[in-house]
């Protein structure tokens, strides 16, 4: 079984991809410890398989809080590259993040949107962007005017180049298909917290 394909007219040229295999190319660009911070559910699943990394950050149990986090961390760490990936279900379900990161305009934030269409994890009922929302389009007319669908996967590479050279802040959507992520992330919110903390250099042996 495919997804069902994105209804936003914006997308209808792009590529039904896969997340798994998009999250790997992306942190494939990373080299300068960059910030990630995936979303609840298949967004940092996928993120936790593809590596572990000390500046990674996995958000549990609430939809909507990658952008709100990732925008936090670009402004308190503003020589970092900050990357927030999240599913279309849970930006739906948090659009005003996008004004406001359009209104701060972190150059070091970057957004991928992972959109299937559907909210997976809990039975794949179609979301908004299954009919006519169109992601780029409402990150566009936010303020966010990098905004882009990716095509294919090269394209998904170049835009992920581009944006993390920081002239953001910068939205990418991909169309993903409906495969399952591959690993799940440990349920260890303290341990998360802590490794992150300690990643991005805020916590140290010293003020532990
Ligand atoms: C505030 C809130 N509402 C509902 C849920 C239940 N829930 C968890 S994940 C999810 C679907 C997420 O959809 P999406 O972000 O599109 O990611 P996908 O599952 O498609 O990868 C839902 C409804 C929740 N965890 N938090």
């Amino acid at each position: 079984m495919t997804a069902k394909p994105a209804g936003a007219l914006g997308a209808h040229n792009a590529k039904v991809m896969n997340r798994f295999e998009l999250t790997k190319r992306l942190v494939a660009h990373l080299k300068r410890d960059e910030a990630v911070v995936g979303g609840i559910g298949n967004a940092n699943f996928d993120l936790w398989a593809s590596g572990q990394r000390a500046q990674n950050f996995y958000m549990l149990g609430s939809m909507g809080l990658a952008i709100p986090i990732a925008l936090g961390v670009a402004i308190a760490q503003p020589q970092r590259h900050v990357l927030a990936l999240e599913g279309d279900g849970s930006l739906l379900m948090q659009l005003g993040c996008l004004a406001t990161v359009a209104e701060r305009s972190p150059k070091n934030l970057t957004i991928v949107v992972w959109d299937n269409g559907i909210y997976q994890i809990t039975g794949s009922q179609p979301t908004a962007s299954s009919a006519a929302a169109d992601l780029v389009a409402i990150s566009r007319a936010a303020g966010i005017a990098n905004s882009s669908w990716a095509a294919d996967e090269a394209d998904f590479e170049r835009l992920a180049a581009s944006a993390l050279k920081g002239e953001g802040p910068s939205l990418i959507a991909a169309r993903i298909d409906n495969k399952p992520a591959v690993a799940t992330t440990d349920r260890d919110p303290v341990q998360i917290r802590e490794r992150f903390m300690r990643g991005l250099g805020v916590k140290t042996r010293s003020n532990s």
